[in-house]
Formats: C-alpha cells, structure tokens, sequence
C-alpha cells in the first residue's frame, strides 16, 4: 500500500450550484489507477443525481505539479492484453458518465496533462488551463498507444495533422499552444485565478435554461463525429425538443416582454 492509498483518491465538494470533482493522489501526479477511475465513475454517476442543483462541474488535479499524469504505469505493467482492454474500456465508461451529464463539465489543468489525463480532459465539455500547464498523448514512448479517446477526440479537438503529430512523437505542447491549437478554451495565469473564471462560467451557464444547456450537450456529444446528414437531423431533433420546454416559452416570451425570464428547468 502507498501513502495514498489510504485516502480517497477522488473527493466531490460542491459549492453552490458547482461541483468541483478533485484527483487527489499528488505523490503519484494523479496517476489513474484503476481505484481512481473508480471512483471517478461513481462521482459523476452520484452526480447525475444531483439534476439541476449542480450546474456546472470542475475537474482538478490535487498538488498544483499535475491534472493527471496519465494512466498509472505501475498498474499497466502487469497486465494482460485482455486485462489491458478492459482497464480501456474502465476509462471510457467514465468518459461516457462525463458526457451524458446534463450538466457541463470543465477541466481545469494546472500542470501535466498527459496520456490518461489529457484523454480525461479531453472527454469533458472544454478544457481551461493554467500557463503552468502541459499536454501529450506520450504513449508510444511506453510501446502503448492512447487507450482511453485519444485517437478519438484529439484529433477533433485539434485537427488530424496536430493529432498524430502529438500521438506519433509523444511531444508536449505548453498551454500556449495547446490554447491556440484549440485545445484550451481559456489560459489563465495561475490555479487561483482559472478557478475563478471557471466558476464564474459555470454561474454564466446557470442563468441560462437548464433544459436548452442539457439538450445542447446531447446533441454536441451526439453529433461529434458523425456524418453531417446525421449531425443535422439530431440537431432537428434536440431543436424540437427544446419547443417543448416550458423555458423555451419563458425565454422567448420574457424577450419579447423586454423582462428577464424566470426558467424552472423544464
Ligand atoms: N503512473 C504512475 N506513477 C507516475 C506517473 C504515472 N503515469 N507519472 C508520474 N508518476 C510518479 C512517478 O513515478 C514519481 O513517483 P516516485 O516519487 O514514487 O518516484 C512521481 O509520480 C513524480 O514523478 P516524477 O519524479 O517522474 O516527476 P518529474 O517532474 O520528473 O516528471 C512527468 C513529471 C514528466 C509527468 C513524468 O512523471 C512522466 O513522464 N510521467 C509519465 C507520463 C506518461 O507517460 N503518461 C502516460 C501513461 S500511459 C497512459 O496514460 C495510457 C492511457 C490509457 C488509459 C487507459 C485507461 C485509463
């Protein structure tokens, strides 16, 4: 057993309408073992539970060196290739619980977002980070390849040609140019200061209708990387849907009333 190993490796605070999901095993850079993701798959399916009280999530990295330093090697080396897959199939379980929270989800990067940890940030709705920061998909330097939606969403976030740029050499970019890359949606000077701007959006978020934040997710996650015909008609769809929302008369009345609208979330 580690010095960690004792504490829980994931812990959950909320504050007001934001919930701030915290990786907390420093000594490791915040290494996913398989008990982190653990317990990160049942922090966000508690908070799935929450509904419309939590608006807004923040994913952080405890110690101010790392987010997360990618999967925890120690654990990899052992296992089989069966054993292997499904420590993957682990990582996009909590992907999947990330992105079908109604809720948005921010990471918050302050330091190493590497292998596992940049896949982590890359599953949640945007990324803000701190100038301290950095980001790659280091794998192959390990003989192993992104296992948890790096070849999948960091070629959406970036571009094909970034993409395997970053996956084939396992470079790091700073957050300088992973902001203009695309990557990072906000760069901030320091922890403090990205904590405050991403509550501050999460606060932004909450004002507006929880149904319409909630239908837009869906379709965004739906429609990445589908055929436009496809992406189309699930936008029809999620359009439609947002028609039969209660807030939608509000939102729309309340303009043309020049008044601010009272959204109930439904
Ligand atoms: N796993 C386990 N332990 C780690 C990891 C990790 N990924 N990263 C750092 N640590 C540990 C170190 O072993 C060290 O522990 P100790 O003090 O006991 O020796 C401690 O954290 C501090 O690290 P360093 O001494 O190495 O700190 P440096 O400042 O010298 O270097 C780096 C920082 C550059 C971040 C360096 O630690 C590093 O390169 N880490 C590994 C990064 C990496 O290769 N990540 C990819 C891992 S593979 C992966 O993520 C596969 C994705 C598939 C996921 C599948 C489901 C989740």
């Amino acid at each position: 057993t580690t010095p960690d190993a004792a504490a829980p490796p994931v812990r959950v605070e909320r504050e007001g309408v934001v919930a701030i999901v915290t990786i907390d095993r420093p000594k490791a850079l915040n290494a996913l073992a398989p008990e982190v993701l653990g317990a990160l798959a049942e922090a966000f399916e508690e908070l799935a539970q929450a509904g419309d009280a939590v608006r807004g999530v923040l994913v952080v990295g405890a110690g101010g060196r790392a987010f997360v330093a990618g999967a925890d090697i120690r654990a990899l080396a052992p296992l089989t290739p069966e054993e292997g897959a499904a420590t993957g199939r682990l990582g996009h379980r909590v992907a999947a619980l990330i992105e079908s929270l109604s809720a948005p989800v921010i990471a918050c990067v302050d330091g190493f977002a590497l292998g596992g940890g940049l896949e982590l940030a890359l599953a949640c709705d945007f990324i803000y980070a701190t100038d301290a920061s950095w980001f790659g998909q280091p794998e192959v330097r390990l003989g192993l390849i992104p296992g948890f939606g790096g070849t999948v969403r960091l070629p959406r976030a970036v571009g094909l040609a970034l993409a395997k740029e970053l996956i084939y050499t396992g470079r790091r970019i700073d957050a300088a140019t992973a902001e203009a890359a695309g990557l990072v949606a906000r760069r901030f000077p320091d922890r403090e200061s990205m904590l405050a701007g991403a509550r501050a959006t999460v606060e932004e978020i909450a004002a507006n209708a929880w149904t319409a934040v909630g239908i837009a997710k869906r379709v965004l996650v739906a429609a990445s990387g589908t055929p436009t015909a496809t992406a189309v008609e699930l936008e029809v769809a999620g359009f439609e849907d947002a028609f039969r929302t209660d807030d939608m008369r509000e939102g729309v009345a309340a303009f043309l009333e020049k008044r601010e609208p009272g959204f109930r979330g439904h």
